[in-house]
């Protein structure tokens, strides 16, 4: 048996699945998961001395890469002069200044440690600032675990089959109204019934948990319009594509603004962290000026906002983005190729660097109906071939992978030689 193997038996005594969180379990693809014990650039090294080319990128923070030079530098010189001190630091200011600088609509903005705090913020300043308790979210997409954001999630919990959570209130669940994510019309339906008893939509402007969905032309648009006619707070949960897939997140990229957005993962550089900002007569509801209450320990952590701020300094490169979205555009295409060569029904796409892969004879997969009919057996399959040949794939078919700026031309060879074979053994065992 094998060090990880090992592991994950030890592990299951004293931690729940043995993870600290449930997708890295691999309950969904099956298998034992690898135990990491190092990465550097586009790669993961087990504790069996496995190498792999990593697509999920510590789930969206690594964009440069694992261990970037600056980065890992930055947070060692601050670790020698200290860790945590629960008071104010110029390091905070800083970042405040540089995400109200990059993010449309952030006039002010509250760190935090996770992208489920943040989420879980926002709401609260919303339904405070509007005295309204009902919220909309879409099906399919995950916000974090918190009460009021656990019904019809997407990501672990749609993995799980659980979307809907127990030990969430039914009495708190019934203000979570949810619509399919890119039916405006059923929005607008809804909106006329009860539009002024919402007080906050909340919507990830490209759906990364339910796999990678981008926003249907005018989604995000009619979102915004209904929000502003019935004084309901439009929050973007950016936790994901803030910084990830342009540089000004998903808000730039589709040129919506929203009151309030999220965000985690990259503005981190790999270290404990959300975010959750917007307008200022919104902002400025939150203690210690205003009356929602919101607080945190170790919030604005000095080695968590050190390493954000040197990777979202390096992020302020014109031409990175670019070079995200070309090489990525090479990664599906050859995937797409190869699957073409080996009859396996199968669609992919990426937006930047943020992709999703599909086993489904469907033209496009545009709704979480689609997601849901896609064939996870040959997803599992090509899971588990991919992995034998050292590419390091999203253990789930809901979620979005993510390539990197360390990914290069050894890289695509390789990653594309090991789905050449990999479609071949999927397309073997459909026969
Ligand atoms: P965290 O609490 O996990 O930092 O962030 C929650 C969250 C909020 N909003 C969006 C759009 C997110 O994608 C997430 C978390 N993403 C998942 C991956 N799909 C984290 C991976 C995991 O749960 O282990």
């Amino acid at each position: 048996m094998g060090r990880s193997a090992q592991l994950i038996e030890r592990a299951r005594h004293h931690i729940p699945g043995g993870v600290n969180s449930p997708v890295r379990a691999f309950r969904s693809v099956g298998g034992t998961p690898p135990f990491i014990v190092s990465a550097h650039g586009a790669w993961l090294t087990d504790a069996d001395g496995n190498r792999y080319i990593d697509y999920v990128g510590s789930w969206g923070p690594m964009i440069l890469g694992h261990q970037h030079p600056a980065v890992v530098d930055a947070v060692r010189r601050q670790a020698s002069i200290g860790t945590s001190y629960g008071a104010p630091t110029e390091l905070e200011v800083e970042m405040a200044e540089l995400l109200c600088r990059r993010v449309p609509g952030l006039e002010q903005v509250r760190l935090v440690n996770s992208g489920t705090e943040a989420t879980m913020s926002a709401l609260r300043l919303a339904r405070g600032a509007t005295g309204r308790d009902a919220i909309l979210k879409f099906e399919g997409c995950y916000h974090g675990h918190s009460d009021s954001l656990l019904v019809k999630a997407g990501s672990g919990a749609l993995t799980f089959g659980v979307p809907t959570s127990p030990g969430v209130p039914a009495d708190l669940a019934r203000h979570t109204l949810t619509t399919p994510y890119n039916d405006l019309a059923a929005v607008e339906a809804l909106f006329a019934e009860r539009g002024r008893e919402l007080a906050a939509v909340i919507v990830e402007p490209i759906a990364g948990n339910m796999n990678c969905i981008p926003p249907a032309p005018g989604f995000l648009a009619g979102l915004r319009a209904l929000c502003t006619q019935y004084g309901t707070v439009l929050i973007f949960d950016e936790v994901m594509t803030g910084f990830r897939v342009h540089p000004q997140g998903a808000s730039g990229l589709y040129g919506i603004t929203a009151d309030l957005v999220t965000l985690g993962k990259i503005i981190g550089g790999g270290l404990p962290i959300g975010a959750f900002g917007g307008r200022a007569d919104l902002m400025s509801q939150i203690a210690p000026v205003g009356p929602v209450y919101q607080a945190g320990t170790l919030s604005g952590n000095p080695l968590a906002v050190t390493a954000g701020l040197t990777l979202l300094r390096l992020l302020d490169d014109p031409h990175l983005y670019d070079k995200l979205d070309t090489w990525t555009e090479r990664f599906i295409s050859g995937l797409r190729e190869a699957a073409e060569t080996a009859g396996v029904p199968f669609f992919a796409r990426h937006i930047g660097s943020m992709f999703g892969l599909f086993f489904t004879a469907a033209a496009s997969v545009d709704d979480y109906a689609t997601v849901t009919s896609c064939n996870a057996a040959a997803f599992n399959s090509f899971f588990h071939a991919m992995l034998e040949r050292g590419v390091y794939l999203a253990p789930s078919l809901y979620e979005a992978g993510f390539t990197s700026a360390a990914h290069g031309a050894r890289e695509l060879d390789r990653t594309l030689a090991a789905a050449a074979e990999a479609f071949a053994e999927v397309a073997k065992g459909a026969q």
